[in-house]
């Protein structure tokens, strides 16, 4: 059984960039919901629910067709909200160190060069979806997914995930998502990405 992980901090934690009320709807509603569904669609076939949700996305042409279409969507939903929670905390550095920073001045020239294409690029995804920093062959790049398609799936290794479905940021943004991504990175906890992606190099 897949099972929803707890918040790795409290759900006013992140105020005020992003408020209590929508954690509580993002987790315990849509999070919960999609782990349920998840557990539903593959409850026929138990030997996929002790697998890690990873593995059940990188092999999705073993999983029985009726139910493909299900568990990509619920378990994609499953691993990218687990990655989103723990990529954020109320204690956040302003930006990341290490190999990390050097590599992303590398690739985009400098951090705000970086932070200024994520946005745009999360700016211009149309309709629900994800903007990732990602590990790909060994190389940093920033990638966009619509729904919940998980960079997993295709053996890219996400390090960092900003959800812009309307659920994500609707209650206290509205329709304002720059306002939401402004303050997104506030939160986000380049310590730990920094170490996930020294883990993955
Ligand atoms: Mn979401």
């Amino acid at each position: 059984m897949f099972t929803l992980p707890d918040l790795p901090y409290d759900y006013q934690a992140l105020e005020p960039f992003i408020d209590e009320q929508t954690m509580h709807v993002h987790h315990d509603g849509h999070h919960a919901a999609y782990v349920k569904n998840l557990n539903e669609a593959l409850a026929d076939y138990p030997e996929w629910l002790d697998k890690e949700v990873a593995e059940v996305l990188k092999n999705l042409v073993q999983i029985p067709e009726e139910i493909r279409i299900k568990v990509k969507n619920n378990g994609g939903g499953h691993f990218n909200h687990s990655l989103f929670w723990e990529s954020l905390s109320p204690q956040a550095e302003k930006e990341p160190s290490g190999s990390l920073l050097k590599d992303i001045e590398k690739i985009f020239s400098s951090f705000s060069d970086f932070k200024k294409e994520f946005t745009q690029k999360a700016m211009g995804l149309f309709g629900s979806g994800w903007t990732w920093l990602a590990v790909k062959n060994q190389k940093l790049i920033i990638q966009t997914t619509a729904n919940q398609d998980s960079p997993v799936a295709e053996e890219i290794i996400p390090i960092l995930g900003l959800d812009v479905w309307e659920h994500a940021y609707y209650l206290k943004y509205q329709n304002r998502r720059a306002e939401y991504i402004e303050a997104w990175w506030n939160v986000v906890n380049w310590r730990k990405i920094s170490d996930k992606y020294s883990q993955n190099l």
